[in-house]
């Protein structure tokens, strides 16, 4: 379960369909093409929080047919309402998924009891694994050291999707608890979360830079940390581009230069205007190739 991990995008047709020619494709660029180790269903990227229960049942079935066991694959199963998080546990673990991950509750002001509740419930019902997916900025929950380490308790919480910037806090897990998995979660923080010995990386752009994010990573942990950075430096270059011209439109376009018809992301995100749109083949043309 270490290394790199693309946080998978879906693709959607014109109407918010699932476009399933294309999801399939997808998950072949990011196993034949960017060769990681690794998928990460139905988060963020995914437009996880857009879609309905029976999509999201849907997009585990198809990656997992696509997939196979030719790379792991972490099925998001999150949601505030638990019971449908339950029940995509349930789903993703019979389907043979390697482990599932939940974002922390969000919306309403939770606290922690009632967060580490919400874990257990869901991992408590399946027989499988399960992996925090901490991400403060989107969420508003910012656990501490300490509560971390209570949700470690229940031995069947393997680990962390530790997707902020605060390196203090990912040194401390780290030193804290080496037996647990540690993501990375800012693709354009990897080598920096690298040399704190992280366990790998989960990232939306290694759906078209994971060859590189692969490289970034490997060198780091030889110690190679001169050649890291300088790739780190043409990694943060594309990051830049795409993030001022509109993250996840930007990826879609740039993969379907690459031949995967990866569709457009789902309303309320817009679609990109022409003059973007060029933009993302631009970035593809200096980046990709
Ligand atoms: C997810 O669930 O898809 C992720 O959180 C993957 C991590 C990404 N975060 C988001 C919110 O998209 O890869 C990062 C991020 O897009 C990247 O570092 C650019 O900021």
């Amino acid at each position: 379960m270490k290394g790199i991990f693309t946080a998978l995008m879906c693709a959607f047709d014109e109407q918010g369909n699932i476009h399933e020619k294309g999801l399939r494709q997808l998950v072949r660029h990011n196993i034949d093409v960017s060769k990681v180790d690794g998928l990460y269903v139905n988060g963020s990227t995914g437009e996880n929080f857009l879609i309905s229960t029976e999509n999201k049942k849907r997009i585990f079935e198809i990656v997992k047919d696509e997939a196979g066991d030719q790379v792991k694959l972490i099925a998001q199963v999150g949601s505030l309402n638990i019971d449908e998080a339950v029940e995509l546990a349930q789903f993703a673990t019979d389907l043979g998924y390697d482990s599932l991950s939940a974002v922390t509750p969000f919306y309403y002001k939770f606290d922690f009891e009632e967060i580490k509740d919400y874990y257990n419930t869901i991992i408590n019902s399946v027989d499988n694994t399960m992996i925090i997916y901490s991400i403060p900025a989107l969420t508003g929950v910012n656990m501490s050291l300490e509560q971390f380490g209570e949700l470690f308790e229940n031995e069947k919480i393997i680990g962390v999707k530790f997707t902020a910037p605060d390196f203090y806090l990912l040194e401390r897990l780290r030193h804290a608890y080496p037996e647990k998995l540690i993501y990375s979660g800012f693709d354009e923080m990897l080598l920096s979360a690298a040399v704190l010995n992280v366990d790998g990386a989960i990232g939306s752009t290694f759906n078209v830079n994971g060859a590189r994010a692969r490289s970034i990573f490997q060198l780091a942990q030889e110690g190679k940390i001169e050649e890291a950075r300088e790739l780190q430096k043409v990694t943060n270059d594309l990051i830049s581009g795409i993030l001022a011209n509109g993250l996840y439109q930007t990826i879609k376009e740039m993969l379907k230069t690459q031949g995967v018809e990866a569709g457009v992301c789902r309303k309320p995100m817009k679609q990109l205007s022409a003059d973007k749109v060029k933009v993302a083949q631009e970035l593809a043309a200096k980046f990709l190739s």
